[in-house]
């Protein structure tokens, strides 16, 4: 009763109700474009020291198991931003737009009153840098862009060429916006990064910094035993360790031991650029700090796929194997708990649920992810124990076959559909994750393992079929087969 006379005391006073809530939490995501978590020094890096990343791990959550649902960069980012897988969204490759008629987060925060802006790699739509709905403020630029002086389409209204570093330039964009908004109205802003994405150019300061540090081939990429062929049929190409390695290797394929040269150089590249990232991160959190809005502000910190660095001798992505499908994920903010490592196995397609639960707005209907709000506070105890993953062979990228995965917190089991219905050409993957996290030895074949292959068959048929992707409606194309040759020079 007391309560009830307050507030209607305040009422007839001419307070108003929301005035007397706590503000809406501000929203700052950093999405990085290909990053390893072991670049990272709060996943423990021995190389790459990420002071300003491993901050927001200390103040908020770092998922030690976050996972894509499709290693590709496009797929993933429209998963990020609906919440649905890419069988939904649509966006199966690099160059198909995010249907405009799919809710996403950031426009659900803008209809519930925030200003929202987008700033950086889009990419979702190779040859369009026109904003798209959802954003009050939007910056991309068409295809890749460059590390180096990109043209950025500036909200549709002019085209520039902005000279300098491009983790710099867009970070001075993001900052120049920052600075512009009102106290008033709470904010969205995703600044995307290009880094560390290929082709690996660092700033020039941070071109040698890791030129005493010795990159080998991991041990992997000799043990190709027991593992489906496809893979040692990719060595040699595009996304093999003795193909071009995003052109630091001129004359290729090249298998001579010290060729091992030009993975190092690649390598060390790939690190330059995370160096920048995070004075990038830096920069920003300072800005939050000093203006007073860091503990009112949701950080999250992301990448939107991962990366293959050697692994059973592969680079880029699209697979399924564990650096091709972890992500780093890092998340800060009020109603967050401190320094908290979370373990279980979240998706990309979680992140628009989350962030809707946090901001406290209406959540997006019949999406795939779950919001994982309740679990980092210990309050969830029927979180997901499997999952399963999805890439279509792309005929422009012609060395991996069509993917369907299933992972548990201990298990993987990968299969390899024709596309044609017909049973699966390639041998199937089955590791066990909890023995074998580096995914050596190749379990499917081995008869003492067979119940434990029907088991995961049977659990990914059914997680399927609750997508509705039985036989005949899930659709990909005909696996054409590994090839050697190099993709159209304009979509590298
Ligand atoms: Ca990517």
């Amino acid at each position: 009763m007391r309560l009830r006379s307050w507030v209607w005391a305040m009422v007839l006073l001419g307070f108003a109700w929301p005035a007397m809530s706590s503000p809406r939490p501000n929203v700052l995501l950093i999405l990085c474009d290909d990053l390893r978590t072991d670049a990272l020094g709060c996943y423990g890096s021995k190389q790459v020291r990420t002071p300003a990343i491993d901050s927001i791990a200390a103040r908020g959550v770092r998922f030690a198991n976050a996972f894509c649902t499709t290693s590709l960069c496009s797929p993933s980012r429209a998963s990020l931003l609906t919440g649905l897988y890419a069988h939904r969204h649509g966006v199966r490759d690099n160059f198909t737009e995010l249907p405009n008629h799919l809710p996403h987060w950031p426009g659900r925060l803008q209809s519930a009153g925030y200003r929202t802006a987008y700033l950086g790699k889009w990419h979702m739509g190779e040859a369009n840098d026109e904003p798209r709905p959802g954003f009050d403020w939007f910056v991309t630029h068409r295809g890749q862009g460059k590390y180096f002086n990109t043209e950025w389409n500036l909200n549709g209204t002019e085209r520039v060429t902005k000279p300098g570093y491009y983790t710099t330039v867009v970070t001075d964009m993001a900052l120049e916006w920052l600075r512009d908004q009102s106290r008033d109205q709470p904010w969205v802003l995703c600044l995307g990064h290009k880094a560390p994405h290929s082709f690996y150019q660092p700033e020039d300061k941070y071109a040698h910094t890791f030129d005493s540090v010795a990159v080998p081939y991991p041990d992997s990429a000799f043990h190709l035993e027991g593992k489906p062929q496809w893979i040692t049929q990719r060595l040699d190409t595009w996304h093999g360790i003795y193909g071009p390695l995003f052109e630091w290797r001129k004359k290729f394929p090249d298998r001579r031991p010290e060729a091992v040269q030009d993975f190092e150089n690649m390598v060390h590249a790939y690190w330059g650029t995370v160096l920048s990232v995070d004075d990038s991160v830096g920069r920003l959190l300072g800005f939050l700090r000093e203006s007073g809005q860091l503990d009112n502000t949701v950080v999250i910190f992301a990448g939107d796929n991962g990366l293959l660095q050697g692994e059973h001798g592969m680079v880029d992505k699209r697979t399924m194997h564990e650096p091709s499908i972890r992500i780093p994920l890092i998340v800060s903010g009020p109603g967050l708990p401190l320094e908290k490592v979370e373990n279980h196995q979240v998706l990309t397609v979680d992140l628009a649920p989350s962030l809707l639960e946090l901001c406290d707005a209406e959540p997006i209907p019949d999406i795939q992810g779950k919001s994982w709000c309740q679990l980092v506070r210990g309050k969830d105890s029927s979180w997901r124990d499997g999952w399963f993953y999805e890439y279509n062979y792309e005929r422009q990228f012609p060395y991996t076959p069509n993917v369907r995965g299933i992972r548990t917190a201990n298990w993987k089991y990968i299969r390899y559909p024709h596309g044609d219905g017909q049973p699966d050409r390639h041998r199937a993957e089955l590791y066990d994750l909890g023995t074998d996290p580096g995914e050596t030895r190749n379990l499917a074949d081995d008869p003492a393992h067979a119940a434990k292959r029907a088991e995961l068959q049977a659990a990914l048929d059914a997680l399927m079929a609750q997508e509705g992707l039985v036989s005949g409606v899930d659709k990909m194309p005909l696996d054409e087969g590994i090839k050697p040759q190099l993709p159209d020079a304009k979509i590298r």
